[in-house]
């Protein structure tokens, strides 16, 4: 009966948010409207990704990521002007970055990015943006960003008729990364989308201190995966759950309610190309996984390459994802505000731990769009023996 019932009952992402919204009271569907325009985009991405070879999306649009031509630090006068606006110009026709040799853009991850950029303008429920793609941040026009009012004229309307409240909508900061594991487009490898949501304190006066929040602030976070099957996995705060795209109906089913990750896990997953360069802690850990000394099994090592994609394996199987510092690279390579915090809501939530070599993930508080840090985050256990070896070190 519980099987019928299961295949006959169906619960979609948009009626298992609206049942968690029911156990908040004053929540009045704002959550749920932005978070069906995100549904949307990953509808469509998923559609895209699975055309691209037919299509003839796979190629380059001649346009700069932002991250490769911040590194070479050559464009520095150009503005992105509105949502959905200009995109960067091609380097070879921009006269003030003749020495730029940074990374071409993919056409799947610009039209990712276009996606879900107008998506959650279109939601009516977003003050400001920030993508990978887009060097600035994105500040949604006044008009569109729904009705709301500052915290304390709030208040004062609180307390003098409760009714207004329903005039006012609850308006969001969305940070993301449209389309994650580029390098895996070309074949066919799974990439997915990130990201991470905050309350705006104030509609009328959004600033960029509405983004660069600490980690603990984030309300709501998760990935949608773009591989066998397409999996969206969610974080409101309360658990952790994973809904998979049922092609014929064009809905997200609830497939893996209350995602718990192991304690401790059997696989490690790191880049160890970058090992020459690795720190102490880094090294010993990786060490230990390979030639354990206490008698258990050697570990297995995983790694895809696609941050997603090592994240929720990790997130079903247990064990531990690390991107650490090097010698070459300070900060690691993960960007704060759409990978490292998203990622790290989500590891807590489900029973893991997230860590950077020197706090708890989700305590660090950004001072830029595109700030890096090194992450080690998984099974419980797994990250308590990194955290141990980085104290033993210090
Ligand atoms: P991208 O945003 O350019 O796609 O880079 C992010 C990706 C992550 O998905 C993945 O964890 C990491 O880069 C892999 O990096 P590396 O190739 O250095 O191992
Ligand atoms: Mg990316």
């Amino acid at each position: 009966h519980a099987a019928e019932a299961q295949r006959t009952d169906l619960m979609t992402i948009t009626r298992h948010v609206l049942n968690e919204q029911g156990r908040h009271p004053g929540s009045r569907g704002d959550f749920t409207i932005l978070l069906s325009h995100i549904v949307l985009g990953c509808k469509f991405v998923a559609s895209a990704v699975s055309k691209a070879g037919l299509a003839k999306l796979i190629g380059l649009a001649g346009e700069t990521n932002v991250q490769a031509s911040k590194q070479t630090n050559t464009f520095t006068n150009h503005k992105l002007h509105a949502p959905g606006g200009p995109m960067r110009p091609c380097p070879h026709h921009d006269p003030c970055s003749s020495s730029v040799t940074g990374e071409e853009q993919k056409k799947l991850d610009v039209l990712s990015n276009e996606v879900f950029v107008k998506a959650l303008v279109s939601s009516g429920r977003t003050c400001v943006l920030v993508s990978e793609e887009n060097e600035e941040a994105i500040f949604v026009d006044p008009a569109l960003r729904g009705k709301s009012v500052n915290p304390v004229t709030l208040a004062v309307l609180f307390f003098s008729c409760l009714l207004l409240l329903l005039l006012f909508d609850y308006l969001y900061c969305v940070c993301f990364d449209p389309l994650d594991g580029s390098s895996n487009i070309d074949c066919g490898v799974s990439i997915g989308t990130i990201f991470g949501i905050y309350m705006i304190k104030d509609k009328d006066n959004v600033t960029l201190e509405d983004v660069l929040q600490p980690g603990t602030d984030t309300i709501a976070a998760g990935y949608c995966m773009y591989g066998s099957s397409c999996t969206l996995v969610l974080s409101t705060g309360n658990g952790v759950n994973g809904f998979t795209l049922d092609p014929s109906l064009g809905e997200f089913i609830l497939t893996h309610p209350n995602i718990k990750i192991p304690k401790k896990g059997k696989i490690y997953s790191v880049n160890e190309g970058n090992a020459k360069n690795w720190d102490g802690p880094t090294a010993k850990f990786v060490e230990k996984c390979k030639y354990p000394q206490d008698g258990s099994p050697p570990r297995s090592l995983r790694y895809i390459g696609s941050m997603v994609a090592d994240v929720h394996r990790t997130l079903l199987y247990g064990g531990i994802f690390l991107y650490p510092a090097d010698h070459k690279s300070p900060n690691g390579k993960l960007r704060v505000l759409y990978e490292v915090f998203p990622m790290s809501f989500l590891m807590e939530q489900a029973g893991g731990q997230a860590f950077t070599g020197k706090q708890r993930a989700l305590e660090l508080a950004p001072t830029k769009l595109h700030d890096r840090s090194p992450v080690f985050l998984g099974s419980y256990d797994d990250v308590e023996e990194i955290k141990a070896l980085y104290a033993s070190e210090s």
